[in-house]
């Protein structure tokens, strides 16, 4: 399940490659579920990646490590995992990923629910090449489609936004140097799972700004060993776990918070299924 050359050709030519599907049959609820559960549970935002559960398994699957050891080589670390969550109306501004722009690493998008060719990623192929940190040009409006893709066409002028189709359950890697970003003009929820993966010879660290000067966390976040080992590595290494009672019941707590506030939402969707 390695990369064939015309998917690391796209990779490296495009700044993605995919869809794909998980090795192991993939319960998309659960996944879900379980990310939204550690979603406070982790050192920031982005780590839940250290926690053992169906969706450490699923960003584990051989289907995603097996892709990347083609890219990224024998020896890899997942350095985060988020769950993406867009209630209607709710676009995520364009932008690159500062970390990908300082040092190696590759992430990947799986779709797990209400991913429509309208709610699902969409990118600038090509333009992870152009080196150029879109959130701190002048002049561009993230959230308008149309002004991005003016400022793509300064660099490549046959520039165009494609979006990846996907279906629940299937996955896309990609470049975070390639300029990206969301809407979600359905009438329901729309959730995906986000991971990044990076060789151990890397540093990882955690941003504390994604635009105007970087800015970085002076304590290292984890990284869990996904493939081969990790000696030597300069990023902090940890083995993956289960969470802790404290964590577990922090987390449960600060999500029922949350679903408490979608609550609304949720019944107006509910009513429309
Ligand atoms: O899933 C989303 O809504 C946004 C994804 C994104 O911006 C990212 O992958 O960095």
């Amino acid at each position: 399940m390695s990369l064939s050359s015309a998917e690391l050709e796209s990779l490296e030519r495009n700044g993605f490659a995919g869809p794909f599907s998980l090795e192991r049959q993939v319960d998309c609820d659960a996944v879900e579920a379980n990310s939204r559960r550690l979603r406070f549970a982790g050192e920031w935002y982005k780590g839940a990646h250290v926690f053992k559960g169906p969706a450490f398994d699923a960003s584990t699957d051989s289907a995603i490590t097996s892709r990347l050891r083609s890219a990224l080589g024998e020896n890899l670390v997942m350095w985060s995992s988020e769950l993406m969550l867009k209630p209607p109306g709710q676009p995520h501004r364009w932008h690159v990923d500062i970390e990908a722009m300082t040092w190696r690493t590759l992430n990947i998008w799986m779709a797990l629910r209400n991913v429509t060719d309208d709610s699902t990623l969409r990118l600038v192929p090509g333009s992870h090449r152009w080196g150029a940190m879109l959130q701190n040009l002048p002049d561009v409006d993230l959230q308008d489609e149309a002004s991005v893709l003016a400022a793509a066409r300064r660099y490549d002028p046959t520039a165009v936004i494609q979006r990846i189709p996907m279906k629940a359950g299937q996955f896309a890697i990609f470049d975070g140097r390639a300029w990206h970003g969301t809407e979600n003009p359905t009438a329901r929820t729309r959730t995906a799972l986000l991971c990044q993966y990076s060789p151990p010879a890397e540093l990882v660290r955690q941003p504390l700004s994604y635009g105007g000067a970087a800015n970085w966390a002076e304590e290292l976040p984890a990284c869990v060993v996904v493939s081969g080992s990790a000696a030597d590595s300069p990023s902090r290494i940890v083995e993956p776990r289960n969470p802790t009672l404290r964590q577990t019941v922090q987390a449960n707590l600060r999500s029922t918070i949350g679903f408490m506030r979608r609550l609304p939402q949720w019944m107006a969707e509910r009513k429309q299924a």
